[in-house]
């Protein structure tokens, strides 16, 4: 003790002191932050912006980029499922065909995309649906005049008629679905189907309790497009109740679609939860097994299978209840053949395969990527998920005179913009054990750049002190 006592009076530190502790421990968790908020990173954009020869700078300020990386990933070529020329470039055409002129329809006759605004709803949700449709006639429609053509599986009161009839200036129509289309189908075995009810009741998957909403994703997955009402039409644009549109669409998506050769547009890509369907992965490897022939030669799955995961489904999904899509595309061989498939597998019933993961799988099996576009620029909000475009991904109009320049309106957005992996996992509940994939779903979707992180960054640091760990990208997408 003696001894110990003599060595003691050490300078300022000794391994005893606290004051030594403290201070290695703050310099470690400044260290750590510096790195983790990507500060010490030679890779920071905005660094590298005053850095870099500008080709090879990313482009993250220049109006459209978003839209234009998205393009430059997907590449252009033939092989699509619409054969694209080589210089086809999609965002060339919204350049070209932005405006906020009306485009009404001249004649029956007038050559335009055969397409309307389709919606499944109930008398119930009349508000809910006139909500909708103010915003989309006020953003868009009223200037294209597309029809809307309504379906429920049972008839719809005269109100609803009225009411809906009286929102547009466009042709209404109003349809009942059969009720082949919407009854739980013979295979399926009743006592199974009421203990998932209950099953799927109890451990919260939302609406998975009620019979009603098994229906309704497997008529969205597998029937709509083979309503009778939709059969001279080629293209859809699925409105829900309650949705609201921000901003002003100055061209006309389906054209856009139609011109580019292009089969499918989403606005977010977002985790579902993934107790509602749990074998649905399974289904569909067995589908992929015993069908190859039916697969594009482009399919891209790479973007939904976890790596870390066994390779498993990372549930990420286009969230479709806003889809601007080719009806002639669900109508084709393999998106019809894989639906039945799901059918027959019961999933629709016993889980709650919902139209959104099935219509991603599909269009990754049955479409090259670069038939899907991303509608970046619009403003879209369906209950907690909202989309809101930054200013990098709006639309200008661009005039040819300094007098038009005067008297043209720009495109107008009445939201604040929201970042590129808002509403990620805004559908995962925090009693979900589900497995997150690495990156968030629009990122893993764009790819190339979009998935670059700033040097240092490490996803399990950025948890250990409270972040998501999806805070580390270099691009922001804002
Ligand atoms: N006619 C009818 N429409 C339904 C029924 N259930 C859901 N829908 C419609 O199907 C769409 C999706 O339903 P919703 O309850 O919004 O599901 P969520 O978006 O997954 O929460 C909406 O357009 C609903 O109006 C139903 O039983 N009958
Ligand atoms: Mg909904």
């Amino acid at each position: 003790m003696a001894a110990l006592h003599q060595r003691e009076p050490l300078p300022h530190f000794s391994f005893r002191d606290h004051r030594l502790w403290r201070y290695i421990l703050l310099t470690s968790i400044l260290l750590i932050f510096l790195l983790f908020t990507g500060s010490l990173s030679p890779h920071d954009p905005l660094s590298a912006a005053t850095t870099t020869n500008a080709d090879e700078r990313p482009n993250i300020k220049t109006s459209h980029s978003i839209l234009h990386s998205i393009h430059a990933r997907a590449g252009g070529g033939g092989g699509g499922w619409g054969k694209r020329k080589k210089n086809d470039d999609p965002v060339q055409w919204l350049k070209q065909n932005s405006d906020l002129e009306p485009h009404l329809p001249r004649s029956r006759t007038t050559k335009r995309p055969r397409a309307a605004l389709i919606s499944l709803v109930r008398n119930e949700e009349l508000d809910g649906i006139l909500q909708s449709m103010r915003d989309l006639e006020l953003r868009w429609n009223g200037r294209h005049r597309y029809p809307w053509i309504f379906f429920n599986e049972k008839p719809f009161s005269e109100e609803f008629k009225a009411a809906t009839s009286n929102a547009t200036d466009s042709q209404t129509e109003y349809h009942v679905v059969p009720r082949d289309h919407w009854r739980t189908p013979s295979w399926i075995d009743q006592d199974r189907y009421m203990d998932a009810l209950e099953y799927l009741g109890t451990i919260g998957v939302g609406k998975g309790h009620m019979l009603s909403y098994h229906s309704m994703i497997r008529w969205q997955s597998l029937w709509f497009y083979h309503h009778p009402a939709l059969e001279s039409y080629n293209w859809y644009w699925r409105v829900e109740p309650d949705v609201k549109f921000f901003c002003d669409i100055p061209y006309d998506p389906f054209g856009f679609l139609q011109q580019n050769n292009l089969v499918y547009g989403f606005n977010m890509a977002i985790l579902d939860d993934a107790r509602s369907f749990t074998s649905l992965w399974s289904v569909t490897r067995a589908f992929i097994e015993n069908h190859p022939q039916l697969l594009h030669p482009e399919a891209d799955l790479d973007w939904l299978l976890d790596p870390d995961n066994g390779g498993e489904y990372n549930n990420c999904q286009f969230f479709s209840n806003f889809e601007i899509g080719s009806l002639d595309f669900w109508r084709s061989k393999g998106p019809s053949k894989y639906a039945e498939w799901l059918d027959h597998s019961g999933g629709f019933f016993y889980e709650r395969y919902g139209d959104a993961p099935v219509h991603t799988l599909a269009l990754a099996m049955f479409a090259a990527k670069r038939d899907v576009w991303f509608f970046r620029d619009v403003g879209y909000q369906h209950d907690i998920a909202r989309h809101c475009p930054p200013a990098s991904a709006r639309l200008s109009l661009h005039s040819s005179s300094e007098h038009d320049e005067h008297r043209a309106r720009q495109p107008g957005c009445e939201c604040e913009p929201t970042s590129l992996d808002a509403n990620f996992y805004k559908l995962v509940p925090m009693e979900s054990p589900q497995v997150k994939p690495a990156d968030t779903c629009i990122r893993l979707w764009l790819g190339g750049e979009w998935l670059a992180k700033k040097e240092g960054w490490k996803q399990d640091v950025e948890r250990a002190f409270g972040g998501d760990g999806y805070g580390g990208y270099v691009l922001g997408g804002l």
